[in-house]
């Protein structure tokens, strides 16, 4: 043909056919709103205890737990910041929280003081529904940290600890007293934490609208791309306050009608016990699960037989593992999803997954979602490619973020003036719309799908005296995906070891963030604007 191929853009689009999405409902009436033909069935299967709630036990504690929030003074706008491991309480909460035209911003238990006061802050919390063994961590004895009772409402779901609140308070609340809002499908309605492309974690603004649409694009039509039943029962294992887990896990299931069973943490045992014991048929997972799954000894003795489908995200499935897992579950389908946390998060899901499937290769991270768009564009010009040339993957449609928190410039520089949300992943499309991720152009480091924001850890090396410069790259590992690891110029004349250093990040991150190794140089390779050459230090290792 005699069209430049360059001169326009390239878009890639599902094989799956566009379907209507509601773009007027708030989230909890979307994800409830076929409740009547699931009513009496398992929604929630808290796996500690195997209490077990219905949908329509599940919808009426939400509309109970919104209106205590009510009495407790949150209202529409007023964020809440749930600080929880995997537990019914927090699907009250949060689905309350929107009931009231509320949002959510979710953070991780075990994260440290510093984190949680950070998010706390940024995110302006009025409320924090946490367990009791965390409370210490919102109490500063410098006198820092707002005080609970007085600047802030802390609600415990076990024993409240001095000055909190028990979690009955709120969910023994009269339901016909929720308030009446008016809510617009662009209020948000969860604020996840995400570093995006560079630099410090920040607001994700998730709004019902994006939040539905993605929703949607998984579960609903004739041929859902996600195809969950309402006799599945889908495994909760990954926490609920990453992105993967409350869509793909949590809200994917409400909108079809499947069960959900709870776990707290990961543990093998009492993981394959659980499995057996409820007949869980869906598992997503992250590729360290994919590992254990897959060679863990143990896996011999329980009967998987009932797992229908094994979706895993958040980090790179190689082709070996995916099919080590295969032998294991061998009646089962696997497939990845690949999502980001400003993408709404899922920008593609394997279609073995679909109600009528296609064939799908090992290694794949998915096809684009339906009803949006993707491209890949060459780094350096900005112009689209086609199939099978890998270049920067860019997603545009209704279920992307909304923006950063407060940071105009970070939501520009992320989302452009076309509405095209820039990933920071290098991947190519191939001739079959299947979608493989080579490389990630972004500073992120993903441990075991977790978060590590290199720009937080080089401003912690910074503030130690005996630092004089610092780069905290990703080093490649096999079973949590990439480690951080640090390179640091020392303050002349003093002394540091890389055990000291190790400490320094240790005592002030969560377990995830801990530094694996420290390489001392005598200067960090930098280009003439002064940002550092993070390509060259990851060579560096590579070679070493
Ligand atoms: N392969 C390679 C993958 C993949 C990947 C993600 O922490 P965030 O912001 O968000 C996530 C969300 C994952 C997710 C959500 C919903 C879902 O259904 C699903 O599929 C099962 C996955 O991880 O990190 C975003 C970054 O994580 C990397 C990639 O670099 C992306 O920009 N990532 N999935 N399958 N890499």
């Amino acid at each position: 043909s005699i069209e430049n191929p360059s001169s326009e853009t390239f878009v890639f689009r599902s094989k799956l056919p566009d379907i209507p999405i509601s773009d007027h409902l708030p989230l909890h009436t979307y994800c409830f709103e076929k409740i009547s033909e699931f009513s009496e069935k398992t929604c929630l299967i808290t796996g500690s205890n195997g209490r077990i709630y219905t949908f329509a036990e599940t919808h009426l504690i939400c509309q109970k737990t919104a209106a205590g929030l009510s009495k407790l003074g949150i209202k529409q706008g007023d964020v809440i910041m749930l600080l929880l491991q995997n537990c019914p309480e927090f699907i009250f909460s949060f689905i309350g929280a929107s009931m009231l035209g509320a949002i959510s911003t979710t953070a991780n238990p075990f994260y440290t003081q510093a984190e949680i006061f950070k998010q706390f802050t940024s995110s302006r919390t009025k409320l924090i529904i946490t367990q009791s063994q965390y409370v210490e961590k919102l109490r500063d004895s410098t006198g820092n940290f707002p005080k609970i009772g007085e600047d802030f409402i802390v609600v415990t779901i076990d024993d409240p600890p001095e000055n909190c609140i028990h979690f009955s308070v709120i969910s023994d609340a009269d339901e016909r007293e929720i308030p009446s809002v008016s809510i617009d499908p662009n209020d948000p309605v969860v604020l996840p934490y995400s570093s995006g492309t560079t630099g410090f974690p920040k607001g994700v603004i998730l709004t019902h609208k994006s939040l539905i649409s993605s929703v949607a694009q998984q579960v609903d039509g004739e041929n859902p791309n996600l195809y969950l039943k309402s006799d599945d029962v889908v495994l909760c294992v990954l926490p609920l306050f990453h992105i993967y887990s409350l869509h793909s896990v949590l809200l994917c299931s409400l909108r079809a009608g499947a069960g959900v069973l709870l776990m707290q943490k990961f543990e093998i045992g009492s993981l394959l016990d659980l499995i057996q014991r409820f007949r869980v048929s869906v598992a997503p997972v992250v590729p360290p699960l994919v590992i254990a799954l897959a060679k863990n000894p143990m896996v011999e003795s329980f009967d998987l037989s009932s797992i229908r489908m094994v979706l895993s995200g958040a980090a790179p499935l190689g082709k070996e593992l995916q099919e080590a897992l295969k032998s294991r579950v061998p009646q089962a389908v696997l497939g990845q999803g690949y999502g980001m946390t400003e993408a709404g998060p899922v920008l593609a899901m394997s279609l073995v997954f679909a109600k009528n499937p296609f064939p799908t290769k090992s290694g794949s991270c998915g096809t684009v979602v339906r009803n949006a768009e993707l491209k890949v564009i060459d780094p350096e010009t900005g112009l689209t490619l086609r199939h099978n040339q890998p270049g920067e993957i860019c997603i545009r449609g209704p279920q992307i973020m909304k923006g950063y928190l407060n940071d105009m410039d970070a939501t520009a520089s992320t989302i452009d003036v076309e509405g095209w949300l820039h990933t920071g992943d290098i991947g190519y499309v191939d001739d079959d719309e299947e979608i493989f991720i080579v490389d990630r152009v972004k500073e992120l480091i993903k441990f075991k799908g977790f978060q590590v924001p290199p720009a937080e850890l080089e401003a912690l090396l910074l503030s130690h005296p005996s630092i004089a410069d610092a780069a905290v790259v990703p080093q490649k590992d096999n079973v949590a995906g990439e480690v951080p690891v640090a390179f640091i110029v020392r303050s002349k004349g003093l002394e540091l070891t890389e055990e000291a250093v190790k400490e320094f990040i240790a005592k002030q991150v969560v377990f995830y963030k801990r530094l694996h190794k420290v390489y001392f140089i005598h200067a960090i390779p930098k280009s003439p604007s002064g940002k550092i050459l993070r390509k060259d230090l990851r060579a560096k290792l590579a070679s070493a």
